[in-house]
């Protein structure tokens, strides 16, 4: 069958900061190739939807699988879905990802017809399996693993059980030269481990791999690397590197083999200060940024967000990242009651370090434990401002004064690495990307202003909402952690971690799941 996988389009972070490949679609559509189909992809961070339409009009796929990990993304995959099916009614159209899984039933009853299934969880675990049911008998396509039908829910989606056996098609992905991160331009991204043995309260990458932990061999993780082109490499762990031994033979397997790149990653700043060696190895092997989950710059915050880690050990963590002479970005979640005087220590605290500052808005996001917990009342059922630049629930200040100081603060922050010195090395930077025909970190530069905007961000408050998202059940005080699971948890077995790695885990996570 013709089979095409497609990517939904850009989200308000990724018009400016970055663009990444959609390394997930291109590992289902790796295993839908495996299983005999023809297949292409299309991301519509980087095609439009009119390429898009042209390429069902001329090529007639037989299938159309849509990625939804953004529930940002919900309205424009129901719209694509609804047009596919007026243009090609016997088209089967199914998705997958992220919010896809946690929000099943719902983008069935938005599509009224139009998306025949969900995929829950790994796709490349039941994905042939799907197209095999499709291809010869539709009605069995209820009874596959993961697959949720307006006629019912097949057995629970199955978990992918060797990583290693996994290659993501790259090579279908058309423009690679338009992803980047920051000054990493053009910039790949890898997968080392899937999962996340932590349980906090505001996040879904526990909830969705049901608390487990996999990882990938360094002999698959340097085969894979060596096939990148791109010198730019986004590691997508959730957190990299929980485990000392899995970095440090994956770092031996590359300098074994003499790969240069420049990598960014994301981590905590636990295991940072844990797991020391392999970060100062990982510098030498060409570690340019990280990213450590911070979330909060006082013990109140911290608390609220489950994370047991001190603000001691918190700013102990930075210190080293900075010692190692990385960039090291930071996310702080604003919340929507602070006042002006919370925003100004904030941005006061902020222009104090060297450090790159994210602000994000706190949402309570379906598949999260504090989706149930939140007893604030949701602001809005509009999927496109589960963004985290917007606020859905209640602000102490008028929505507009709160936009004006979020977007002020943001400013001070996008603004404070570009003193002369900065401006110099931006410069010498973008020469070198010019030479290589490398526009888009150059392109971003400009952009600050005209996407984020507080009159914007107000004005999409009041857009007409087609598709209304479902309400969160009335707040709970505990949380049942299997009713969150996509994947089924497997406990400790499900967990590839050595029992030192697993205590350490268990004294600093929060959550009471098993
Ligand atoms: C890269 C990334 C981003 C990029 C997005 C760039 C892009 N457009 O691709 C940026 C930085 C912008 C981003 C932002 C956010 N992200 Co993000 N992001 C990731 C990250 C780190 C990697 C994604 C990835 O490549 N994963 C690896 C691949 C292999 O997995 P995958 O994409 O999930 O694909 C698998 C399945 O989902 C499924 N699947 C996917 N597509 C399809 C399609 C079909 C047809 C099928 C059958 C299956 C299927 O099968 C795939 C293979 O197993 C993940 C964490 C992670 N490790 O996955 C978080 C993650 C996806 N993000 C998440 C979240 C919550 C966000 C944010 C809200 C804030 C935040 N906490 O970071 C924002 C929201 C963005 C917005 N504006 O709405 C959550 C989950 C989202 C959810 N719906 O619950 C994750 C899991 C992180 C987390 N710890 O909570 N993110
Ligand atoms: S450490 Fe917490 S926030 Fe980070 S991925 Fe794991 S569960 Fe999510």
């Amino acid at each position: 069958m013709r089979v095409l996988a497609v990517h939904p389009g850009p989200l308000m972070y990724t018009k400016i900061f970055l663009r990444l490949e959609p390394l997930g679609l291109e590992l289902v559509a790796a295993a839908v190739r495996r299983a005999g189909h023809d297949v292409r992809l299309i991301d519509l961070q980087a095609a439009t939807h009119e390429e898009y339409f042209s390429l069902v009009d001329d090529w007639r796929p037989d299938v159309v699988a849509f990625s939804c990990n953004y529930l940002a993304n919900v309205p424009e995959v129901v719209d694509l879905a609804k047009l596919t099916r007026g243009r090609r009614p016997d088209t089967f159209v199914f998705v997958g990802g992220h919010s896809a899984s946690f929000t099943a039933q719902e983008l069935l009853e938005h599509a009224g017809g139009a998306i025949d299934c969900i995929l829950k969880g790994e796709g490349e675990a039941s994905v042939a399996e799907l197209l095999e049911a499709v291809e010869h008998d539709r009605r069995a396509t209820a009874r596959i693993p993961g697959v949720v039908s307006l006629d019912g829910e097949g057995p629970p989606a199955r978990l992918v059980e060797d990583l290693d056996a996994l290659m993501p098609a790259r090579d279908l992905l058309k423009r690679r030269r338009k992803y980047f991160l920051g000054t990493l331009d053009p910039c790949a991204s890898i997968e080392f481990a899937r999962g996340c043995p932590w349980d906090c309260s505001f996040c879904s990458a526990w909830t969705f791999y049901g608390r487990s932990y996999r990882v990938v061999s360094p002999e698959r993780a340097v085969e894979d690397l060596a096939s990148v082109r791109e010198p730019g490499v986004f590691i997508v762990d959730d957190v990299a590197f929980v485990q000392a031994k899995h970095g440090f033979e994956i770092g031996e397997a590359i300098a074994r083999r003499g790969i240069r790149k420049e990598y960014y990653l994301e981590t905590r700043g636990d295991v940072l200060l844990r797991n020391k060696d392999v970060f100062r190895m990982w510098t030498r092997l060409g570690l340019r940024y990280m990213f450590l989950g911070l979330e909060a710059i006082d013990e109140e915050g911290l608390r609220k967000y489950r994370k047991r880690i001190s603000l001691g050990h918190a700013f102990e963590a930075l210190e080293f990242a900075r010692s190692l002479g990385v960039q090291v970005a930071i996310n702080l979640i604003a919340d929507p009651d602070w006042d002006r005087e919370r925003f100004a220590a904030v941005r006061q605290w902020c222009l104090e370090i060297p450090e790159i500052v994210n602000i994000s808005v706190n949402t309570p996001y379906p598949g999260t434990e504090t989706w149930r917990t939140e007893a604030r009342r949701i602001q809005t059922r509009d999927y496109r401002l589960y963004d985290i630049q917007h606020a859905v629930l209640p602000t102490r200040l008028p929505l507009a004064d709160f936009y004006q100081e979020l977007v002020d603060t943001q400013r001070v922050l996008a603004m404070k690495h570009m003193g002369w010195t900065a401006f110099r090395d931006v410069v010498t930077l973008v020469l070198g990307q010019f030479a290589r025909g490398q526009t888009n970190f150059f392109k971003s530069l400009w952009k600050f202003n005209s996407v984020f905007d507080p009159k914007l961000l107000l004005a999409d408050h009041h857009r007409p909402v087609a598709y209304k998202m479902k309400l969160p059940p009335p707040a709970q005080d505990k949380v049942d952690p299997r009713q969150l699971y996509v994947l089924q948890a497997r406990g400790r077995k499900g967990r590839a971690i050595d029992d030192a790695t697993e205590r350490f885990v268990d004294a600093t996570r929060v959550g009471t799941s098993e």
